[in-house]
Order: structure tokens, then C-alpha cells, then sequence
């Protein structure tokens, strides 16, 4: 597969005619003529990106499965540039996350942003466990969290901002759905940056795994880890920051101590929190539709945030937006301070 001119992606494989999301198919025999390919050979930072490393200056990585699995087009796209834009008001630089025709790309031109939004849906959703097949497939993907961390890690970034993170579903019991997202903040030493969980998923167990897993967290201005679109959800934490020089120390030092990252907790701005109970309702309905579907495995979350959104009429995304801006805020300000320590 090759980008079309002008760094855009293109849809369709001329040579086999395969949708860009899946790449070709594995060849069967080796090609002796391909070079070696390690993770770190894969990396393609953005020039802007490249001189911001080199000139340690503040980074903030970005998903891309919010643009590709998160949100319908176009608005994933306008977020995504809006999200940008609030890390550089704050004095950061932008870094988001992809993989494009099989490369790790860390920094995304508006282009790229741009037509990965339009694929939306017909793109792979990569979690860390799907990157090597895409990459040798040359294939393209939105990164979950989990994919991020691992790509930001191999970046050298520090600080990551997200809407939220995946998480241990309702009915886990039975059905074992548990996001990988909440295994590689196990052991991937990077700081997340979201608004607590959706209440799509089972905040509590969620809790309890993040536990049992020994990833730290800490709640930013709270004492409750918020429920995404509210701000409380009745469940509290052991630890909370109240400013950024202290926020930027505890990322420094759990990046020492490991093994794995911070998970901060941001909740929405009040101004924009949606009523707990008339979105809990309509969450309720999107769940019990997911189980009469039979909706498994990665199809879960996407179909469950697409159904609350359309059971919303659309608020749910408002909210969304507004908490996402105010993630990549925070965690550019959190970048900033890390670059003075
Ligand atoms: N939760 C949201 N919006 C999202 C996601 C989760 O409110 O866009 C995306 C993130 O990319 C997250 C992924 O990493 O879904 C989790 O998917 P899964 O549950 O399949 O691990
Ligand atoms: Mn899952």
C-alpha cells in the first residue's frame, strides 16, 4: 500500500484492491529483500515533533481511536483539531498518535487527521496487541489508549491526554470483557490524563482491577474518580492533587518507580456535566441493546458510545468535547511543569 500524494492516506490498496484498514495480506513466504524491522524502526515523528524532542520541549500525546471509533464524522475531526489547538494555547506540543500505512506516526498532519476521521469506522481499532499485524500488513489504524501508551513510550513522551479509558465492562462476570487499556497502565510508564470512566462500563470493578493491577492513581482537584459525563460517581480515591508543580512530581517519580503509569483523574467542567440520571438511563438501554445483539469484543465499546450518543440526541458528544479539551489542558500544563523539574 502506498499514501497517495500529498500525505494522504489512501482508501483502497491499488494493487489488490483491499481496504486500507486491513493492509495487504501477510505474504506466505518471507521476503529476503525486506530489511529487518524492529518497533523503534517503525517510528515516524511529525517535524514538529522531532524538533520538540530534540529541544526537550513539552509534548502531549493523543489518541486516535476517539477519531476513528469514538465520535461520528465530522465532529471527530473538529475535536481532534480543537484538542490540538487547547495543547498549544497551554504552551504544548501536540503529538497524536496513529499508524499509517504500517508506520508508528507520532504527529499527525490536519491532512491526516482529516482522513482518518473520514475512514471512521472502516479503519482497524488497534490496541497494543494489534500493532504488529498492521504494521506488516502496512495497513492503517486508530490507537487506543493502550496502543498510545505503548507507541508514546517508544516516543519518549511522557504525558498522554484522552476522553476516557477503557475499563472492565458491565456483566464482566460472564462475559470477561475487560479493556486491555487497564493492563498496559500495569506496565507501560506513561501518565494518562481522562475524566474517570463512561458509565458504559462498571466503574467499581473497574476500580477494583486497576487495584489489583497496582497502577496508581491520582483524582486532580477531587476526591471521587468522576464518572466521564459527571463529575462524581460515588466512589473515592486515596490520593489527589491540587496543583500542577505537585501533579508533575508524582508523574516524574511513578515514572521511576514504575512499572507502570499514573492514571490522573480529571472530572468535566461543571458547566458542561450532564444530568447523572437521565444519561445513566439511556446508557442502560444502549447496554441491554449491546447484550441482545450479541456486541462483543472490540466492537463493544464503539457500539456502545455510538448508541449513546444517538440516545442522547447528541448531548452526550457536547460533553464529550468539553472533557476532552479539558484533559489535553491539563496535561499540557502538566508537560510544561515536567519540562521545569
Ligand atoms: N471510551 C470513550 N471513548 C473512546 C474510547 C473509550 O469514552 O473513544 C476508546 C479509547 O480509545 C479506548 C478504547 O482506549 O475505546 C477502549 O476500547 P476497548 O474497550 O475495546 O478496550
Ligand atoms: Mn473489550
Amino acid at each position: 500500500m502506498r499514501a497517495a500524494p500529498g500525505g494522504a492516506i489512501a482508501a483502497i490498496d491499488p494493487e489488490g484492491g483491499l481496504p486500507i484498514t486491513l493492509g495487504r495480506p501477510v505474504a506466505a513466504a518471507a521476503h529476503e529483500s525486506e530489511p529487518a524491522m524492529s518497533a523503534a524502526d517503525l517510528m515516524d515523528f511529525s517535524p514538529e515533533v522531532a524538533e520538540a524532542r530534540s529541544a526537550k520541549k513539552p509534548i502531549v500525546a493523543l489518541e486516535s481511536t476517539i477519531i476513528t471509533h469514538g465520535m461520528p464524522y465530522p465532529r471527530n475531526v473538529e475535536t481532534a483539531r480543537s484538542v490540538e489547538e487547547a495543547v498549544r494555547e497551554m504552551g504544548a506540543l501536540p503529538a497524536t498518535i496513529a499508524v499509517i500505512d504500517g508506520r508508528f506516526r507520532v504527529g499527525l498532519s490536519a491532512n491526516e487527521i482529516e482522513r482518518l476521521g473520514e475512514l471512521s469506522g472502516g479503519v482497524v481499532k488497534a490496541s497494543r496487541r494489534d500493532l504488529a499485524l498492521v504494521a506488516v500488513r502496512k495497513g492503517s489504524a486508530g490507537t487506543t489508549v493502550a496502543a498510545t501508551m505503548f507507541i508514546a513510550e517508544l516516543a519518549g513522551v511522557e504525558i498522554f491526554a484522552t476522553g476516557g479509558i477503557g475499563g472492565v465492562h458491565r456483566g464482566a462476570e460472564e462475559t470477561f470483557d475487560v479493556s486491555a487499556d487497564l493492563i498496559e497502565l500495569s506496565r507501560t510508564r506513561v501518565a494518562v490524563v481522562c475524566a474517570g470512566a463512561k458509565s458504559i462500563l462498571d466503574i467499581g470493578k473497574t476500580l477494583e482491577f486497576l487495584e489489583t493491577q497496582g497502577v496508581a492513581i491520582v483524582g486532580y482537584r477531587t476526591d471521587e474518580f468522576p464518572a466521564f459525563y459527571a463529575r462524581s460517581s460515588g466512589f473515592k480515591l486515596e490520593h489527589r492533587c491540587d496543583g500542577l508543580h505537585d501533579l508533575a512530581r508524582v508523574i516524574r517519580l511513578q515514572r521511576e518507580i514504575g512499572p507502570g503509569g499514573l492514571l490522573i483523574a480529571n472530572p468535566i467542567p461543571q458547566d458542561h456535566a450532564l444530568e447523572e440520571a437521565a444519561v445513566e438511563a439511556r446508557i442502560a438501554e444502549a447496554v441491554a441493546e449491546a447484550k441482545a445483539q450479541g456486541v462483543a469484543k472490540k466492537e463493544a465499546t464503539p457500539f456502545l458510545l455510538k448508541r449513546v450518543f444517538e440516545l442522547t440526541g447528541g448531548r452526550s458528544l457536547t460533553a464529550n468535547i468539553a472533557l476532552i479539551k479539558n484533559n489535553a489542558m491539563l496535561a499540557a500544563q502538566a508537560a510544561v511543569e515536567l519540562s521545569k523539574l
